[in-house]
């Protein structure tokens, strides 16, 4: 019996780290061939997601994980008394997925970091964000008013790998499955993981910039991925478990 369970355990898991066979892609974002995959808008009037070409020559960002030197970037304009940008895709009723984002972390200027179960106008959902000075990735939860809410943070040591350096890639990663989030920085779960938090249900992706100086910021990102599971594959209560044996 014992035997038995072993190797199940061991197809199981290797079901898992083979990556996809339970999981569905919804909706990607590479910008295929300098042009944008997805339909996205914006949040706020000026904000636009657009293609773009990285310069070998000028960009700090380039090359970018996917090689191909076609990006996406996010303009936040200084409106006083800050300047912000945000973007959105996907679907309203999106509920259980997960959202994976490549992001250029910039010279460490602005806050940057991407949207989760966000609404249509962007005031209210969650997010994870690299704080402008990159020493704390925060779990936030916006509820509608002027500033949201830090549900949990990591810093310095508690950031994988470190505080990033200037103008790296990193990717950021968000899990919703109910009011469980698993939250991963360069595809390792964060200390804490999941977090419990059940006020927002469904929502669009999205990407967030905001700087309180006042100057015009940009954000860099490319390989947007949302993508559906199915949990059935696994008893749910155990899904978290099984999940944190596979992750580096
Ligand atoms: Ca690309």
């Amino acid at each position: 019996m014992r035997r038995f369970l072993a190797v199940s355990t061991l197809i199981l898991v290797g079901s898992l780290t083979t990556g996809t066979a339970n999981a569905c892609v919804l909706y990607g974002e590479h910008v295929t061939d300098g042009t944008l995959d997805l339909t996205w808008f914006a949040c706020y009037e000026a904000n636009a997601f657009e293609a773009y070409t990285l310069n070998p020559e000028e960009d700090p960002c380039y090359p970018n994980p996917g090689g191909d030197g076609y990006v996406g970037k996010l303009v936040g304009t200084f409106a006083g008394p800050h300047a912000l940008g945000s973007t959105l895709s996907g679907d309203g009723d999106l509920g259980d997925y997960r959202v994976d984002v490549w992001i250029c972390v910039g010279a460490g200027n602005a806050k940057r970091g991407i949207l989760f179960r966000s609404s249509e106008d962007c005031s209210m959902g969650y997010q994870l964000i690299l704080d402008a000075g990159m020493f704390t990735l925060m779990f936030r939860y916006a509820d509608g008013g002027m500033m949201p809410i830090t549900i949990a943070s990591w810093s310095a040591g508690n950031i994988p790998g470190g505080i990033p350096a200037v103008n790296t890639w990193h990717k950021f990663s968000i899990e919703g499955i109910g009011d469980q989030f698993y939250v991963y920085w360069d595809d390792v779960l964060l200390d804490g993981c999941p977090v419990t938090h059940g006020e927002i249900a469904s929502g669009y992706f999205g990407l967030y910039l905001f700087s309180a100086e006042p100057t015009d910021i940009t954000l860099i990102a490319d390989d947007i991925v949302a993508s559906d599971f199915d949990p059935s594959a696994v008893d749910q209560s155990t899904w978290g478990a099984i999940k944190r044996m596979y992750v580096r």
